[in-house]
């Protein structure tokens, strides 16, 4: 990009977007969420709901590699002997719970094929995976130190689901100084309404945790600037 930053259209002001400065961070993009016979299905929700986001992320991740930019994946899970997993959150959840068998394994537990990020949005070399085991992308990882080792200040968000991870990644990084512009179409939640509602309360109150766009616009700003002038 020729300028120091670009003007991306978003709620509730345009986001100046300073590529450099700023990490992709796609997060919980996992077959246990996303595919039917994962963890998300288990508990009785419509994965379609979610599989919406993919396509949108696929261009945004995309376009991101293409321009250069860091880019980070996230993964919600746990040890495969879950001494990681709070009482707690193992009690949750109805009848199926993490650490039990399921039809892509062992349900939210590293290693696992339904714990793999979905191949639409698989990892490449060089870009660092997140293993958390909470709902925070920041809560017991390394995120803030790779963050502050690749002077990263901006954090344009995608992933599942909008008001659980999401949600909880953005507060967390709100807390920690970084300015988040959460990209509404590469989010997708089970229940429609609390994507809704979860990207509002992002945006409210003049941007209370962050900021909210759309892929094409973050996509335009990004693309390398073509002059007329061969
Ligand atoms: N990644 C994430 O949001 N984990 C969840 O458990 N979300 C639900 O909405 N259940």
């Amino acid at each position: 990009m020729s300028s120091d930053y670009a003007s991306v259209a978003a709620e509730p002001s345009p986001f100046l977007l300073q590529f450099g400065q700023a990490a992709l961070i796609l997060i919980d993009m996992q077959r246990d969420f996303l595919e039917p016979g994962g963890f998300g299905a288990a508990l009785g929700n419509d994965v379609s709901l979610l599989r919406r986001a993919i396509a949108p992320n696929k261009a945004l991740l995309a376009a991101w590699r293409r321009a250069g930019g860091l880019v980070i994946h996230t993964r919600e899970g746990h040890r495969p002997d879950l001494a990681d997993l709070p009482p707690a959150k193992h009690a949750r959840g109805g009848d199926v719970r993490i650490g039990d068998m399921g039809p892509m394994g062992r349900i939210l537990v590293r290693g696992e094929p339904g714990h793999d990020i979905i191949a639409d949005l698989a990892p490449v070399a060089g870009e660092p995976v997140i293993d958390k085991p909470g709902k925070g992308a920041f809560h017991a990882t390394d995120l803030a130190a790779i963050l502050a080792n690749r002077g990263i200040a901006q954090l344009v968000v995608t992933g599942v689901t909008t008001e659980v991870c999401v949600n909880t990644t953005v507060r967390e990084a709100n807390d920690r100084g970084f300015d988040c512009l959460v990209v509404a179409d590469c989010c997708a939640s089970y229940f429609p309404e609390f994507h809704e509602q979860g990207l509002r309360m992002i945006a409210a109150q003049g941007g209370i945790f962050g900021w909210v766009g759309q892929s094409a616009d973050v996509i335009a700003a990004i693309q390398p600037q073509t002059s007329g002038a061969a």
